[in-house]
Parts: C-alpha cells; sequence; structure tokens
C-alpha cells in the first residue's frame, strides 16, 4: 500500500480519530440516543477528508468556490457533528444541544440551522444526486471546487443512488468523489446475508466510474485514495469499514445501528476507544498499517 503520511502526522491524525469517538459516544449519553453505529464506522474517513483534503475556510463556511461535503447517509449526522465541532466549524456548546428537543442540531441535520452542513439528509439515496448537481454546477461556473459524497452501503440499495452514479460518468465529471462506508450492515442485518451487493467494485467499475478499494480505518490507506481520487473523477472509494469500530462491544453488532449507553456504558466505551487508540499508535511505531 502506498504511503502518503508521515508518522507524525499519521500519529496526528489517530488523536484527532481518538477524540472524534470520545465525542461521538459522549454525546449520545448526554443526547439518550443516536446512531453511534454509523457514526464509529464513517470516523475515519470523515477525519481524513476534513484534515487534509476538504479545502473549506471554517471562519468562511459561505465562501462559494469552497468544496462541498455531502452527507448522503444523513443519519451519520451525529459523526459529522463531532468531525465539525473537532474541525472548529461547530461550537463545543452547540454540539452539546446535540438532538435535544429545540435544538437546531437534529439527529438528521439541516443546512438552514447548522453551519458547516450543505445540505438536509436523511432519507437514503438522495445525496449522490444533490452532489452530482454541486459538481456540475461548480464547473459551470468555473470555480475550483471538489465535491465530496459519503454514502452508506445501504444505499446502494437505493436506485436513485445508481441513476446519479450514471448522470456523474455521463457528464466526466472530474471533481466528484464519492465514499461508500461498506460496513456490510444495514439496520437490522448484514448485507451479503440479505440482498448481497457484491461485487460492488465492479457494479460501480461498469457505471463508469474510477473505484478505489480500501481499508476505511487506516488513515494512511484512505489518505493515499483521496489523493488519487482528485481530478480522476468520477471516483468511488469502498472504505471496507466496520461498524461501531472503536467501541468493542458495539462492533459489527447490528443493535448498536442506533441506542443508547447509561454511565457505565460510556466508561466501558471510553476504555475501549482509548486501547484501540494506543494498539494503532503501537502499530506506526513498529511499522505496521493504522
Ligand atoms: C429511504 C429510506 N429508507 C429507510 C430509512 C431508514 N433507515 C435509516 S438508516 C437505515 C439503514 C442503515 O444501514 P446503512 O444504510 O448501510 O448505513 P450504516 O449505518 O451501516 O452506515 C435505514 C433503512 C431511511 N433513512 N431512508
Amino acid at each position: 500500500m502506498e504511503r502518503s503520511l508521515t508518522t507524525d502526522e499519521h500519529r496526528r491524525l489517530l488523536g484527532v480519530s481518538l477524540r472524534v469517538r470520545e465525542r461521538v459516544v459522549r454525546t449520545v449519553f448526554r443526547a439518550g440516543s443516536g446512531h453511534v453505529g454509523a457514526a464509529l464506522s464513517q470516523c475515519d474517513v470523515l477525519v481524513s477528508l476534513y484534515e487534509r483534503h476538504l479545502r473549506v475556510d471554517p471562519a468562511r463556511m459561505d465562501e462559494p468556490t469552497r468544496d462541498r461535503f455531502v452527507l448522503s447517509k444523513g443519519h451519520g449526522g451525529l459523526g459529522l457533528a463531532a468531525v465539525l465541532a473537532e474541525r472548529g466549524i461547530l461550537a463545543d456548546h452547540e454540539l452539546d444541544t446535540f438532538g435535544e428537543s429545540g435544538s437546531p442540531i437534529g439527529m438528521h441535520m439541516d443546512h438552514r440551522k447548522v453551519r458547516g452542513v450543505e445540505t438536509a439528509t436523511g432519507s437514503l439515496g438522495h445525496g449522490l444526486g444533490i452532489a452530482v448537481g454541486m459538481a456540475l454546477g461548480a464547473r459551470i461556473q468555473r470555480w475550483p471546487t471538489r465535491v465530496f459524497c459519503l454514502l452508506s452501503d445501504g444505499e446502494c440499495y437505493e436506485g436513485s443512488t445508481w441513476e446519479a452514479a450514471l448522470s456523474a460518468s455521463a457528464s466526466g465529471l472530474t471533481g466528484l468523489c464519492a465514499i461508500v462506508d461498506r460496513n456490510r450492515l444495514t439496520m437490522d442485518g448484514f448485507t451479503e446475508k440479505e440482498v448481497p451487493l457484491e461485487p460492488l467494485a465492479d457494479k460501480w467499475r461498469s457505471f463508469g466510474w474510477r473505484v478505489e478499494v480500501c481499508d476505511g480505518h487506516d488513515h494512511a490507506a484512505i489518505d493515499a485514495c483521496f489523493s488519487r481520487a482528485k481530478d480522476q473523477g468520477p471516483a468511488v472509494i469502498l472504505a471496507e469499514t466496520v461498524k461501531g469500530k472503536g467501541v468493542s462491544f458495539m462492533e459489527q453488532r447490528p443493535e448498536w445501528h442506533y441506542g443508547s449507553i447509561d454511565s457505565a456504558k460510556l466508561d466501558e466505551a471510553l476504555r475501549s476507544i482509548a486501547e484501540q487508540h494506543r494498539a494503532a499508535l503501537a502499530a506506526i511505531a513498529s511499522g505496521g498499517a493504522r
């Protein structure tokens, strides 16, 4: 695997992922519930994107030529809110209201209410079409804008996703990069046991997309995919992930798609996140991945 990160940068990204995961579980504890498994699954991909590839200025999120990120898997809003807070786009006190009655920051976020959110999502299957429209608009304006879109693998069951994929390749949209959070789980079961999606890479290729496949928790691998996808679009990164990643009692368990945690579970979750972080640092020190 091509490595584009220095060891120091890799350690820094792991530190950001650690803090994002801590924010996610603390927020679920405070809010009383949330899509915790989905948020932990997408965490490392979004950290890589926001820390190294998405060209935005946190102080000027309305700058017209900025890059755009569309969270097509809208139930990942909890995880995106934690990343926005870590990047300084959302204030900590704003994140603290996540999911509260009357708060602007709901479980599915709304661009009219939350700074840094580009479009309202929640109904699966619509984000890629919106991202295609944004990329076409940027091309017409001759802006340098790149558009990134995170889909869940469950969204690859939606016909509208494939309509958008067809139109993106027909339009030769180079500034568009989709990422599929390929954790192989939906809300209540495993994709390959229910309606198999494999061979998923071949499906995207046959729709005219350049395909990258990587370990969606290996920052070096994710970073290399984002770098290769630049100007190569439309490109899709199939990020092989683990739902609930970082909290061992949640990993690959459908019941943690959405849930609540009491203070004992919060402590257990924080311990698990810290342990996995230490293991990842040790792997880097010994020359291994993650
Ligand atoms: C059109 C539509 N149908 C159903 C739902 C309800 N729903 C929310 S999340 C989800 C599936 C979750 O699995 P996946 O999409 O693979 O996302 P993951 O959490 O695994 O990243 C479903 C069916 C929805 N939000 N939108």
